[in-house]
């Protein structure tokens, strides 16, 4: 079932879209949703959800063993599973918790980048490497050095320059990196007082083998209406995990989930690096505790991929869909509403 009731208002803080829509896919759980254009074709790059009875604690019940990428077609057809694509037990660094991945091309080579938990249970960032946007994909020997904490979102300039933003609250360990160092003792949430500046998102520009990062990763600075950083009390706004980057008109788009208040929001920027300001809400609470996102242009139209979950109504076993995606001439994001189902 589609509902699109766009108002005609200028005024898009006014302006709502109410979507309601099918999972892309119904026979395996699916979230995270990476999507990329790939050949003519979109190819999904999602966490596949699993149930292994494993406690909710710190986010263990997100306990996902393989990869399978889905591709469609077209928006509105169903979308194909091109099967097991990466599994844990092929990845020798890794333990267990492969969450939510990106990819990204060079040379005709496919980059599948992926958290999952060392054997010391830290946050770490693979890479996988494949012929096919469908992998399969083989994993290197070791995990990105360097690399922590979850979520990473790889953006490419058209000129080849390739940037992996990441991080996560949480269960996603950012805090227990705040001194720069992994700290297993830091079990605090929100490391900060509520009107300090919140913790941040991390970027890092990849360097030429894809296969490292090319510096040391960077804060990237979210600010509020008045250049001053969003606080850690703000959690209607501060970054929470699930970072995805895009570029439109020239302008650095930084869209992210708020976490514990459940919405995909996003702040603009002139360079990838930041600083990003606040804009607006992408997409309003879904059903289930996480939401995570990745926005497309697919033949010339605006795409949010996101996840509910509708097929199963239990947090873990998520499915992904696809809304339309509004972006107004001024370049603002128009929010959109899911009915939840
Ligand atoms: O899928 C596991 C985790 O849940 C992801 O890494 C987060 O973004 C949240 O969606």
């Amino acid at each position: 079932v589609v509902t699109v009731q766009g108002q005609q208002k200028p005024d898009t803080t006014k302006k709502v879209i109410h979507y309601a829509n099918e999972p892309v896919i119904s026979s395996i759980y699916t979230a995270d949703p990476s999507a990329h254009v790939f050949n003519g074709k979109i190819y999904i790059y999602p966490s596949h959800d699993i149930n292994t009875g494993k406690p909710s604690t710190n986010g263990d019940h997100y306990d996902m063993q393989d990869y399978h990428v889905l591709s469609m077609d077209n928006i509105g057809t169903p979308a194909r599973d091109h099967g097991v694509a990466l599994k844990l037990s092929d990845v020798r660094w890794a333990e267990r918790q492969l969450w939510a991945p990106d990819v990204a091309v060079k040379n005709g080579k496919y980059y599948l980048y992926f958290p999952a938990r060392d054997r010391e249970g830290i946050f770490r960032t693979g890479v996988a490497i494949g012929k096919l946007p469908e992998g399969p994909f083989i994993p290197e020997p070791t995990f990105i050095p360097g690399s922590f904490s979850i979520d990473p979102c790889v953006f490419q300039e058209n000129d080849g320059t390739t940037y992996m933003y990441f991080g996560g609250l949480w269960g996603g360990q950012l805090a227990k990196w705040a001194k720069g160092t992994y700290d297993a003792a830091e079990e605090r949430k929100d490391l900060r007082k509520a009107d300090e500046p919140a913790l941040t998102p991390k970027i890092a520009k990849i360097d030429g083998s894809m296969l490292s990062f090319a510096e040391q990763p960077k804060d990237v600075v979210i600010l509020d209406e008045n250049g001053k950083p969003l606080l850690t009390g703000d959690h209607e706004r501060r970054f929470f995990e699930g970072a995805w980057v895009f570029k439109n008109k020239g302008l650095y788009y930084f869209t992210y989930s708020t976490g514990d208040t459940h919405k995909i929001v996003y702040a603009t920027g002139k360079s990838p690096y930041g600083p990003f300001t606040y804009q607006g809400v992408v997409l309003k609470p879904v059903s289930g505790w996480t939401t995570h996102h990745s926005i497309l242009q697919f033949k010339g139209k605006w795409y949010l991929y996101y996840h509910d979950t509708q097929l199963s109504g239990k947090n873990h076993l998520r499915n992904v869909k696809v809304s339309p995606l509004e972006i107004t001439p001024g370049g603002k994001i128009v929010t959109i509403d899911p009915i939840k189902t």
